[in-house]
């Protein structure tokens, strides 16, 4: 059941913004960032294979890596969470969705200008020029195969740890949040920066924050409302009680 008083300021809402991360592809059966890994990958750390030095000493192994997800998220698709984002911008006067996310399941359930903090693995790029090619390339003698353009080695077109996120990207969600009326933190653990800092800076100029994450996070102290659910259960719960009832009621 969604709290009156938090029906109430979404109904009088202006400027929405929403920011996921890897428990909103949960419910999809995408493995969180943190979930422990399976099989062959149980005994690496994904932060550490997540990052441009892992990939200088071990192309092949982090190559690998990226391809094995890349067949876990094209298997898998969106859920009832990615549809009631994709309809709740519909519904409001103006929608903002940024994820943390590298799946593309919310541009699959039909979400538009998604701005995506940390990149798409549905897409690579060389390492040398960032030479970008759509989806990812036939297996070739070389591992990770090499660019056709400069004849760097590929990778996914990824942000990895220590490296900056894209500053167009950045700048879009930073305006954004800056202007909302209300931020909602859709699972994320709120631990990786700066993508965390933006929750951060909604509190601090007083939007109302509400997180939606079955876990408490570091920041559930300091929110507005915290809805300790599976966001599959309670954003399409909040899209009907919310706007779609109140459309009825008002036909
Ligand atoms: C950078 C792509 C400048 C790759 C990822 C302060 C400022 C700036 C930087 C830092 C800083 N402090 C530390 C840093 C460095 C670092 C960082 O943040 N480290 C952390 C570990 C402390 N940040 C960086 O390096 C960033 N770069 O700042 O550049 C710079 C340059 C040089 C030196 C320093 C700084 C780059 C960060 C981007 C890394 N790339 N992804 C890939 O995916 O392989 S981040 C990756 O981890 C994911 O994208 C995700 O965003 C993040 C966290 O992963 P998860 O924990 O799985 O996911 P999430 O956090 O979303 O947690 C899952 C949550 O879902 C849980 O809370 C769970 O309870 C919940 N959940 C589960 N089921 C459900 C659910 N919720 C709702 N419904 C459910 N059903």
């Amino acid at each position: 059941m969604i709290p009156q008083n938090l029906a109430k300021r979404l109904r009088e809402a202006h400027k929405i913004v929403v920011m996921t991360g890897a428990g909103v592809s949960a419910e999809s059966g995408v493995p969180t960032f943190r979930d422990a890994q399976t099989g062959l990958w149980a005994k690496y750390d994904p932060t550490e294979l997540a990052s441009p030095e892992a990939f200088a000493r071990q192309p092949k192994l982090v190559w690998d890596w990226y391809k094995w997800r890349y067949g876990l998220v094209t298997a898998v698709s969106p859920n009832p969470a990615h549809y009631a984002l994709a309809e709740m911008a519909h519904l409001v006067p103006h929608f903002t969705l940024i994820t943390q996310n590298i799946d593309n399941l919310h541009q699959i359930a039909g979400s538009e200008g998604v701005i995506e903090l940390h990149g798409n693995i549905r897409r690579t790029k060389c390492s040398d020029k960032g030479h970008i090619f759509p989806g990812w390339p036939d297996d070739t003698a070389v591992q990770p195969p090499l660019c056709a353009v400069c004849g760097s080695p590929m990778r996914p077109d990824v942000v990895w740890f220590g490296e900056s996120l894209p500053r167009h990207e950045l700048e879009a969600a930073t305006a954004a949040t800056l202007q909302a009326d209300v931020f909602f933190s859709v699972g994320t653990s709120s631990q990786v920066y700066p993508a965390a800092a933006l929750t951060v800076e909604a509190i601090k100029k007083g939007a109302t924050v509400i997180e939606i994450n079955p876990h408490p996070t570091p920041l559930t102290p300091h929110v507005t409302f915290s809805l300790a659910a599976p966001a599959g259960e309670v954003l399409p719960q909040l899209v009907a009680e919310v706007w779609e009832r109140a459309a009825v009621a008002i036909a």
